[in-house]
């Protein structure tokens, strides 16, 4: 441990979205910030997802900084949905426009970090050393630790494997190989038609089928694209406005308020908009389980139609989970893939894999044999990397112990026992069922101006109070449970990990509503901090 460690302002780790941004405005502010990645490279989730067909699902116009117009009327998407390539170059544009590189150490990994009480900063443990710290912010990411199933056998597998969420920088070529794909979520969804393409065979194994919506991806028309610039401001306030941080309208209708050949009108344009905003078409398909299951059975009808082997198209159409509370998807021809004559799709549900052998992996008593297996088996979403790092708080309270039955947090931002410390886009907070950028620059803007007010009024400390906090958590559960939501053996409720608290992570209140708790907070004081 270095004697007189390196001392900031403010220490963020992570350089994807929330983390750059929040580096930029700290430092426009004159604050003297630092940013830390245990990456090679800025970039975040777009870093480290390289995955074939990887590309964000949330159109491009909207997944995509607003803080800064010139930057905005510049920045020229090349289709509609922007693959990952193109948006880590994106992020390396900003990282240069803003001139961030000078204040962000990469290949740094956060271990622990401690409160000290005496000197009212954070201690903060590297693998380069220790790092001191007014102000902690984790902008570690929602999804950042990959979840690999300890599938038993996997070190003799012969061939190789990859998990999306760690792919090689290089690429792999399918070219010629048999492989096979583990999971279906919005990652194997993304990826099961392109290595159906390049592969020779492909086996997918499906534990939970998931409902999928089209992208209708293309590039991206000018002339669209000149017409939303010129609207620029207005569509990203509705956006901050809306409950879900994009700008598709929310119907006000109930499904089951409107004749069966409106509803279905409705599904078929939603459908043919596509994306996020069939989740929309009506108010109810959230809340009421028979509005919900019209929507879903018209997805279903949809892969009927398309998958030409009637038992596969079956083996497709989630039954289990109302749709949307698993989080939807959106593809690219994913289910026309199971049409090639190359693909085969196998149902691991009820013959879930015993194990992984040398030559493959055995499921239902057969052997299935590959040269390579790629894990889309998806990640410990949002307290995942919050708890890979040992934060201790007040009287060396743990992240960990104080997390062990599920998060605790006043506005999916702060903990109560942990001074200074922000949790970007944290358990708690809109994050994962919004459009990300709208609430990552929600969370920036906040937490910004909060340091800012209170850097300016001689304060050193803010903490949340532990009734502000348990009546937080309160609502994030009462606004779940009055969803369909919960009903999912979901990540959103931790129940993709082995062990993880059943909890729902995510504030489902909407990002207008969120947004608004949070300016009336700072508003009225920082209400429910102590301020010192
Ligand atoms: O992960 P997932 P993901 N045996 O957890 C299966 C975001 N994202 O990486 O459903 C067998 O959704 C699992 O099966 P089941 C987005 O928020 C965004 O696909 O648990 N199977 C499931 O099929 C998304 O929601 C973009 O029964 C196992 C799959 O693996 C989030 O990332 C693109 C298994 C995992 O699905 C996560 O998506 C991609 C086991 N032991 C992702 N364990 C954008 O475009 C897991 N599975 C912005």
């Amino acid at each position: 441990m270095a004697a007189n460690p390196e001392h900031h302002d403010v220490l963020v780790v992570g350089a994807g979205f929330s983390g750059l941004y929040l580096l930029h405005r700290l430092r426009q502010r004159g604050l003297q910030a630092h940013l830390v990645d245990r990456a090679p490279s800025v970039g975040g989730t777009w870093y480290w997802n390289r995955y074939p067909g990887c590309r964000c699902d949330v159109e491009s116009m909207t997944y995509s900084y607003s803080f800064d117009e010139e930057l905005e009327q510049e920045w020229s998407w090349s289709a509609r949905y922007a693959d990952q390539p193109e948006i880590l170059r994106y992020l390396n544009h900003v990282a240069d426009r803003f001139d961030l590189r000078r204040d962000i150490q990469l290949e740094t990994s956060v271990t622990a970090a401690r409160w000290d009480e005496d000197a009212s900063l954070w201690r903060v443990t590297t693998n380069h050393g220790e790092v001191t710290a007014r102000w902690f912010v984790m902008a570690t990411g929602c999804l950042s630790v990959p979840n690999t199933p300890r599938f038993p056998g996997l070190d003799r597998f012969a061939g190789a494997w990859y998990h999306t969420a760690a792919w090689p920088e290089d690429g792999v070529d399918f070219t010629g190989q048999r492989v096979g794909v583990v999971g279906t979520g919005s990652t194997g969804i993304q990826t099961i038609p392109q290595v159906a393409a390049q592969a020779e065979h492909l086996t997918v194994f499906q534990r939970t089928p998931n409902f999928s919506i089209p992208a209708w991806n293309g590039p991206m028309d000018p002339a669209a694209e000149a017409a939303r610039k010129a609207i620029y401001r207005e569509t990203r306030a509705t956006a901050r406005r809306g409950p879900t941080g994009d700008i598709w309208p929310e119907s006000t209708s109930t499904a089951l308020a409107v004749s069966a050949e409106e509803r279905e009108a409705e599904y078929e344009r939603r459908w043919h908009e596509g994306s996020f905003s069939f989740l929309s078409a009506f108010h109810d398909i959230t809340t009421d389980e028979a509005a919900n299951e019209t929507a879903a059975e018209f997805v279903r009808n949809k892969i009927r139609a398309t998958v030409t082997d009637p038992a596969v198209a079956e083996l497709l159409c989630p039954y289990e989970h109302p749709l949307g509370t698993k989080r939807l998807c959106v593809d690219t021809d994913y289910y026309a893939t199971y049409n090639r004559p190359n693909v085969t799709l196998v149902d691991i549900k009820h013959a879930p894999i015993e194990e992984i052998t040398e030559a493959g992996l055995i499921t239902g008593g057969t052997e299935y044999a590959f040269d390579s297996l790629i894990f889309a088996t998806g990640f410990d979403g949002m307290t995942g990397a919050l708890l890979a790092v040992d934060i201790r708080g007040r009287n060396d309270q743990s992240l960990r112990d104080l997390w062990a039955e599920g998060p605790h947090s006043y506005l999916g931002l702060t903990v109560h026992g942990f001074p200074n410390l922000f949790t970007m886009t944290g358990p708690g907070s809109p994050s994962v069922l919004s459009n990300m950028m709208t609430s990552i620059e929600q969370h920036v803007e906040w937490v910004d101006e909060c340091i800012g007010h209170l850097s300016e009024q001689g304060q050193t400390t803010i903490e949340a109070t532990p009734d502000a906090q348990a009546d937080w958590d309160q609502q994030v559960h009462d606004e779940a449970y009055a969803t369909l939501y919960p009903r999912a053996a979901s990540w959103y409720m931790g129940a993709n990990i082995p062990g993880k608290p059943r909890v729902f992570l995510p504030y489902i209140g909407g990002v207008g509503k969120y947004t608004e708790i949070c300016a009336d907070v700072a508003a009225d004081g920082y209400r429910g901090f102590v301020v010192a």
